[in-house]
């Protein structure tokens, strides 16, 4: 089995905080409990938060290292990064593109994202069971 590698944007960090009416209640530790728990000890799960567009792109690079797959929240820099998409583009696992909120519902910016001409699938809408809901498409290929 492939490590999984769960990497999130700028903002995650204040989930449970952050806007509850669209982005619940959970806090990004209750997140990775759940993800850790679903995953059991025989797989290897890295859950990361950044609110720097640098360090995200370096996450990505140690997860191709690592010879992971990913899921990444990009937060915001979904509709922004090119760096995002070109360091996901030397991504040889799979990428899965998450988000808590349908982003088709809100503001127009959020319709476009970079990363989704390169994601494997896309999960969006579900809040926080999304996470889940996006390990079960990598567990049971
Ligand atoms: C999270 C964010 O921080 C926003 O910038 C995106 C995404 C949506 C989410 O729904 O998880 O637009």
């Amino acid at each position: 089995m492939r490590p999984i590698h769960i990497l999130n944007g700028p903002n995650l960090n204040r989930l449970g905080l952050r806007e509850p009416d669209i982005y619940g209640d959970d806090t990004l530790d209750d997140i990775e409990a759940r993800c850790a728990a679903r995953l059991g000890p025989r797989g290897e799960l890295v859950f990361r938060q950044t609110n720097s567009e640098g360090a995200l792109v370096t996450f990505i690079h140690e997860a191709e290292d690592a010879g992971a797959d990913v899921i990444i929240n990009a937060g915001a820099y979904t509709h922004t990064s090119v760096a995002v998409l070109d360091a996901l583009k030397m991504m040889t696992g799979r990428v899965i593109e998450l988000h808590l909120s349908n982003t088709h519902r809100r503001e127009a910016f959020r319709h476009h994202s970079y990363i989704s001409q390169v994601a494997d699938g896309i999960i969006m809408g579900f809040g926080a069971q999304g996470y889940l809901l996006a390990m079960e498409a990598l567990l049971t290929d």
